[in-house]
This record gives C-alpha cells, sequence and structure tokens, in this order.
C-alpha cells in the first residue's frame, strides 16, 4: 500500500450506551500503539489528541426512553467538524471511539468532505446491530443504535444536526449483522439496503458480499468509510463491548475483510467504536483491533501479492 497521512481523532464518547466504559476507547487504543503500528507499517501519523463536547443544547423528544440527547448532539456537532476538516488535511482520517453514537457526526462530517470533491460516499457497516433506530423507533433509548438512519436520511431526527450530504441508503452495505429489531428491519427492507447477516455469510462466506460491494463502490468512483463496531467480532476473541452478541466474525474473517478493503485500495476512512477497555482482559480487544487496522493499513504475511486460482 502506497504511504499515507493518517490523522487519529479521538472521540471518547459513551453517552449513546447504555454502560459506561467507552470513555476509555481512544486512550486504550493509544496504549495498544495504533500511531505507532501505523508509522511502522510506512504511513505518516498526528494525533490530533481527543475532541470535547462542553456545550450542551436545549433539545428534547417525545421518546421518553431516550438519554443523553442533548450529550450526543453535541458530540454529533463537534465530531462533524473535527471530520471535515481531518478529511481536508489527510488521506485516512481514523475515529478512535467512544460508542457508535460517534458515528452521528463522523459520518455526516465525512460525507460533507465527499460532496465538494463530486463523489458518493459510501458506508461499509461492520457491526452485530444495524443501527437503523430512528429517535421514535428505539425502545432501549441508547442513541448508538440510530447513527445510520440518521446519515442515510430517514425522517425523524428533527433535532440532531442538518445533513449537507445524507448517505444514499443504496449506498451502503452491513456485514456481520446478527441482532435486528424488529422496527429496524421493517426500515431496512423498505430501503433494500445491502445486508448480509451471520447466516449469509455462513453460506457464502464473506468474500463474496464484500467483493461484489466493493465492485460498486469501484464503478461509482466513490469513497468509502469503514464503520467497526467490536461487535462484529466474535465475543470470545473480542470481549470488551458492552453489547456483545454470540456468533460474530472469527478472528480469519474479520482480517480477511481488512485484507480485501487495503487491496481495493477504496477506503478513505474508519471509525473504530465500543472498545469499552473497563470490560477488556489484559488489552486482548484493543490489541485485536489495532491489529485489524494494520491489516486494513498494509501489513501482510507475504510481501508479494496473494496468489489467484
Ligand atoms: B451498537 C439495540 N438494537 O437499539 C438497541 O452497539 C442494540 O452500536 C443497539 O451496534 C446496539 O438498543 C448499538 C438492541
Ligand atoms: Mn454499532
Ligand atoms: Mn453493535
Ligand atoms: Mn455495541
Amino acid at each position: 500500500m502506497t504511504s499515507k497521512t493518517c490523522t487519529l481523532v479521538g472521540a471518547p464518547v459513551q453517552s449513546g450506551a447504555s454502560q459506561p466504559g467507552c470513555i476509555m476507547g481512544p486512550d486504550a487504543f493509544r496504549t495498544a500503539r495504533l500511531a505507532e503500528t501505523l508509522g511502522e507499517l510506512g504511513h505518516s501519523v498526528s494525533d490530533t489528541g481527543n475532541v470535547s463536547a462542553t456545550d450542551l443544547p436545549d433539545v428534547s423528544h417525545s421518546n421518553g426512553a431516550i438519554h443523553d440527547l442533548a450529550q450526543t448532539v453535541a458530540w454529533a456537532k463537534a465530531l462533524e467538524s473535527a471530520a471535515f476538516e481531518a478529511a481536508q488535511s489527510s488521506d485516512m482520517p481514523i475515529f478512535l471511539g467512544g460508542d457508535h453514537s460517534l458515528s452521528i457526526g463522523t459520518v455526516p462530517g465525512i460525507a460533507r468532505h465527499w460532496a465538494t470533491k463530486d463523489r458518493p460516499l459510501f458506508v461499509l457497516w461492520l457491526d452485530a446491530h444495524p443501527d437503523f433506530h430512528t429517535l421514535e423507533t428505539t425502545s432501549s433509548g441508547n442513541l448508538h443504535g440510530t447513527p445510520v438512519a440518521y446519515f442515510s436520511g430517514l425522517p425523524g431526527f428533527e433535532v440532531y444536526p442538518p445533513l449537507a450530504a445524507p448517505v444514499d441508503p443504496a449506498n451502503l452495505c452491513m456485514l456481520g449483522i446478527r441482532s435486528v429489531d424488529p422496527a429496524e428491519n421493517a426500515a431496512l427492507a423498505e430501503r433494500e439496503v445491502d445486508v448480509s447477516d451471520m447466516r449469509a455469510i455462513d453460506e457464502h462466506g464473506i468474500a463474496a458480499p464484500l467483493r461484489a460491494f466493493l465492485e460498486r463502490v469501484r464503478e461509482a468512483n466513490g469513497a468509502l468509510h469503514v464503520s467497526l463496531d467490536v461487535d462484529f467480532l466474535e465475543p470470545s476473541i473480542a470481549p470488551a463491548v458492552g453489547t456483545t452478541v454470540p456468533g460474530g466474525a472469527t478472528f480469519r474473517e474479520a482480517h480477511l475483510v481488512m485484507e480485501m478493503l487495503c487491496d481495493s485500495g477504496l477506503v478513505t476512512s474508519l471509525d473504530m467504536v465500543e472498545l469499552n477497555p473497563f470490560l477488556d482482559e489484559r488489552g486482548r480487544t484493543a490489541s485485536l483491533m489495532v491489529d485489524l487496522c494494520a491489516s486494513l493499513m498494509g501489513r501482510k504475511v507475504l510481501d508479494r501479492p496473494t496468489r489467484r486460482f
């Protein structure tokens, strides 16, 4: 892989989840040597430190289950600007979460950047969950379950910041899905979102749906944002997450996804989210996430192209 300028942006968000701990995520990634690892791969890395969101807006919603709406909106605004700036000034912004509500800011900021270049943004959502709730349909009230519905332009998000460039639902791909609430299921079907659940991956392997999606991105001359939720992974290899669901991607499936993404040359930004270091075992989940990022950014076993059969 050619050398890239990578900007690390810490997003210590935990207001979107029910359990505290994601506030420590960015520092756990730093402790697991993310910057050093990318540097050793030949990239030039700068760490802009952590974004903060202090000014809380006066907002409310009729769904009484929702908690921390004001914090979420404040994070969305701060991270939208940080993401836009990081995309303007580097090849590869990498957002260190923080729970998945941070994508309410990062994806719209990245989408605004690519809209100025007239390139459509595609999003690969690697997760056990589709995070496709609206503010009306979430029954947990945990706003990390809402980013995809919001940045895809679904109605009912008037209290979130207005979107400069919504992501076309036809430009989404979800892999690893295995926990979908009824309202999410209906909304995903209505918009014909490209979802490969674990059953499809069991049957066809993880490479086939990813290859088809990457072909679509390439044909459209798209930019590609990848959002990697720790719970995409099988919990026995990645315990540091509050929302574990059995039957996740294996170590090899997850690495293969990253290796194929690297070979495609299409990825332009990345979220690494939902790491809860309070739930980790001797840093193993943080280290695995850093290794996955290394595979995405060019770490290989053999120093020559993979053999084709
Ligand atoms: B995550 C659930 N659908 O709405 C909800 O971890 C889970 O960012 C959301 O993928 C999980 O609370 C959000 C049951
Ligand atoms: Mn998620
Ligand atoms: Mn999830
Ligand atoms: Mn989660």
